[in-house]
């Protein structure tokens, strides 16, 4: 049977406790706010405040060493899961000074030497249909089907591999107004395409026809719409969200 001691207390240890346990209360609450008045005093860091932005490096670091390998697919649906009615989200770039018959795309191998390259001679190399969850920063998903060239196969049909060894691929539309940069990593992924269809129809002007890149290991961001030139760099290169305060990397 186990006993029980009662104790007993007297009102000055009681007064004594809550006192303690108050104290405790407000010094976390003073910690809280100062952390708070802290933090909003830090520089800004491409647009977001620097120990966050320190902090969206290092997941960064860690995701893109541990997590990505060819090995690491995104989860691919079935066709009667992928939806019908395309959400479309952001126009920057998209204006109507465009002619898609004119277009072609532009791949700068070194500054001055660019290769061009027509929609028929993309939709000449394999193509790869991947049907993945579109997931917004924004915080909406939607199962979508899409149709494309692997980019690791333009890189191989064009001999770019000496460009592919640098770290990071730069797009962006013909006006420059939207431009991402993504890890070589990513853009080589088997599951990155230059996508010229969606739901096995060629895709529409506000998706981003003729052509737009799909990569199923990263947010919506970096999914470009009309690309007009691609580029390699082991810089950087200038990215319209990350800009705006948001992750690099932005990957899944
Ligand atoms: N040219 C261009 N591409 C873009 C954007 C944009 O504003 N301009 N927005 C991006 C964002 S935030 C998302 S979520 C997807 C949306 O693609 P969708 O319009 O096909 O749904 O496109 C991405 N590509
Ligand atoms: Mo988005």
């Amino acid at each position: 049977m186990p006993v029980f001691k009662e104790e007993i207390i007297s009102t000055a240890q009681i007064r004594k406790r809550t006192l303690i346990a108050f104290s405790f209360f407000f010094l976390f609450l003073a910690g809280c706010i100062f952390g708070w008045i802290w933090l909003h005093r830090q520089p800004e860091s491409d647009g977001a405040l620097k120990p966050l932005r320190a902090v969206l490096n290092t997941n960064e670091k860690v995701f893109s060493s541990l997590l990505l390998s060819d090995d690491h697919l995104a989860k691919n649906f079935s066709l009667d899961a992928a939806v019908h009615k395309v959400r479309v989200n952001g126009d920057a770039g998209m204006g109507n000074n465009f002619d898609p018959a004119t277009w072609k795309l532009q791949v700068v191998r070194k500054p001055g030497d660019t290769l061009y390259v027509s929609l028929d001679e993309i939709k000449a190399l394999p193509k790869t249909e991947v049907i993945f969850d579109f997931k917004c920063i924004e915080g909406w998903s939607q199962i979508t089907h899409w149709g494309g060239a692997k980019f690791s196969d333009l890189v191989k049909k064009y001999g770019l591999d000496e460009q592919a060894q640098m770290q990071y691929a730069g797009l962006h539309t013909p006006d420059n107004a939207y431009y991402v940069g993504i890890d070589t990593k990513s853009i080589m992924h088997p599951q990155t395409i230059l996508c010229y269809e969606m739901n096995g129809q060629p895709l529409p002007m506000n998706q981003g026809a003729p052509l737009r890149l799909i990569i199923p290991v990263k947010y919506g961001i970096k999914h470009l719409k009309r690309i007009g030139t691609i580029y390699f760099s082991n810089q950087r290169p200038p990215d319209y969200w990350f800009e705006r305060g948001y992750d690099y990397f932005s990957g899944l």
